[in-house]
């Protein structure tokens, strides 16, 4: 890392303890910074990397809650309003056990510069909970976003900052914050959540776009190598809303897609994942994908153990941050990995991401391969905003400009840098660079 950067770092590392995802998400990021700031020392001089990494408001509250016997339950809420350079905080809430200051962190930090590459108005933002909502009933769901949304909604709204789902937040979810919300403000406020259901504000292909824009980036990277999807075999992670409907991308696409995991194991279905049946059990009946193996004929379920076991041309991590680490990426490398996308934030531990450049896989870094999901966040900012909804194809076909838009910038950033295919470093000086610009003009605020 450039020594001057390094100082930089340290002293954001030494001032935030304890938070060893935000710290990995920095280091990554000034990793790649050097040569913009030998070009434009003007960023140095204005502190830009100092006020970057301090996020603008960071929100902790108590959200007190009843379960179905009565009980009083504890949990907490994070929201932090990371940058609003270039228009209002936006990202997604997480629930989940796991969930802390340093996760809220480092995924803000990254939403940043995704959010900068999309080319949309839209600064960047997260928060959750440390609730886990599984085994939870929706009567338990709903008290709990009613209970978070009363002392999230004086701090959010369609100007200001507009939260949308993340791992354990999807319609259900944004139903009944966005129920609540309306109730304690009197406002049909469409603008100030994303991810709504279809007949009360949302935007057709948001479910989808995800997963959809991370296979869609993906096919953008083997094209540079004159391939596609057809005919690839697919190995995915995770068997949530990204990784779902990355696998049904991915199949039109003619690719085989042999293996998805949850948290308890993975699936091996060697005939292709059947995807009707997956999002039966896994949406429909919030199921598990041991279910999924029992109905499915000729599919195996492994207890435990690494999906990246499974050899494949392609492989796409769409569960949780660090899921795939140096030894894993090295098994892909030897199994014949040609293209890896990250639709999850962060999966790849640096070792892998290492592993993958010196040997040559395309990789694509999670802030420009998962853009797709905010991307379409802010078309249905941009549908609310003028009271229109706008076809299926419509909505993915300004999907699919966007996601071919954020390839063309990182490869192209990284070619003016000197360093081509390397896409980590197209991303992260192509988001900055946009970020950066904005700060400086808006002056020291
Ligand atoms: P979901 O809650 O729909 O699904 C999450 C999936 O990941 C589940 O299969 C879950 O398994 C698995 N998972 C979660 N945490 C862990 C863990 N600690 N260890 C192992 N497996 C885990 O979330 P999404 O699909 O929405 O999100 C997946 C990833 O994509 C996240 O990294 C998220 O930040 C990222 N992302 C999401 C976007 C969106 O629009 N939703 C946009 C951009 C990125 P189990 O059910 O067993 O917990
Ligand atoms: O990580 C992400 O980009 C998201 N969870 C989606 C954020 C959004 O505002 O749609």
């Amino acid at each position: 890392m450039d020594a001057r950067l390094e100082a930089i770092r340290d002293t954001v590392l030494a001032r935030n303890p304890g938070e060893a995802e935000f710290h990995q998400a920095i280091t990554e990021v000034f990793e790649s910074l050097g040569p913009v700031h030998d070009r434009h020392p003007e960023f140095l001089e204005a502190a830009i990397l100092e006020r970057l990494c301090e996020p603008e408001r960071q929100i902790i509250f108590r959200v007190p809650w009843t379960d179905d016997a009565g009980r009083v339950q504890i949990n907490r809420g994070f929201r932090v309003e990371f940058n609003s350079a270039l228009g209002p905080y936006k990202g997604g809430l997480r629930f989940h056990p796991s969930v802390y200051l340093g996760i809220v962190k480092f995924l803000g930090f990254e939403q940043i510069f995704k959010n900068a590459l999309t080319g949309m108005p839209i600064g960047g933002g997260k928060g959750g909970s440390d609730f886990d909502p599984r085994g939870r009933s929706d009567a338990e769901v709903m008290r709990f976003c009613q209970s978070f949304m009363t002392e999230l909604y004086r701090h959010i709204g369609e100007y200001t900052d507009v939260p949308a789902g993340d791992i354990g937040v999807g319609g259900r979810e944004i139903g009944y914050l966005f129920g609540q919300y309306k109730r304690i403000t009197n406002r049909y406020e469409s603008g100030v959540l994303t991810g709504k259901g279809i007949s009360w504000g949302g935007s057709l292909v948001r479910p989808e776009a995800t997963g959809f824009g991370t296979v869609i980036f993906t096919q953008e990277m083997l094209k540079t190598r004159a391939t596609s999807f057809d005919g690839q075999r697919v190995v995915v992670s995770g068997s949530g809303n990204v990784a779902i409907n990355a696998i049904a991308k991915a199949q039109a696409l003619g690719a085989t897609v042999v293996a998805c995991s949850d948290s308890s194991g993975y699936v091996v279905d060697e005939a292709g994942i059947d995807i009707v049946l997956l999002r039966e059990v896994k949406e429909v009946e919030r199921g598990r994908l041991k279910d999924y193996a029992e109905r499915r004929g000729g599919a195996s379920y492994v207890e435990g153990g690494s999906v990246w076991d499974v050899n494949a041309t392609v492989a796409l991590p769409c569960a949780t941050q660090n899921e795939l680490d140096g030894d894993a990426a090295a098994r892909l490398v030897r199994n014949g990995l040609l293209a890896l996308g990250e639709g999850a934030n962060m999966p790849s531990t640096r070792d892998a991401v290492a592993v993958f450049q010196e040997a040559g896989v395309l990789f694509g870094p999670g802030k420009a391969a998962n853009a797709g999901g905010v991307a379409t966040s802010a078309l249905e900012m941009q549908q609310n905003a003028s009271r229109d909804s706008w076809s299926f194809e419509h909505t993915e076909e300004r999907l699919t400009e966007i996601m071919v838009g954020i390839h063309h910038r990182c490869a192209s950033t990284a070619d003016e840098y000197g360093d081509p295919g390397n896409y980590v470093l197209g991303a992260n000086i192509g988001g900055f660079v946009k970020v950066a610009d904005a700060m400086l003009a808006q002056g020291l605020i």
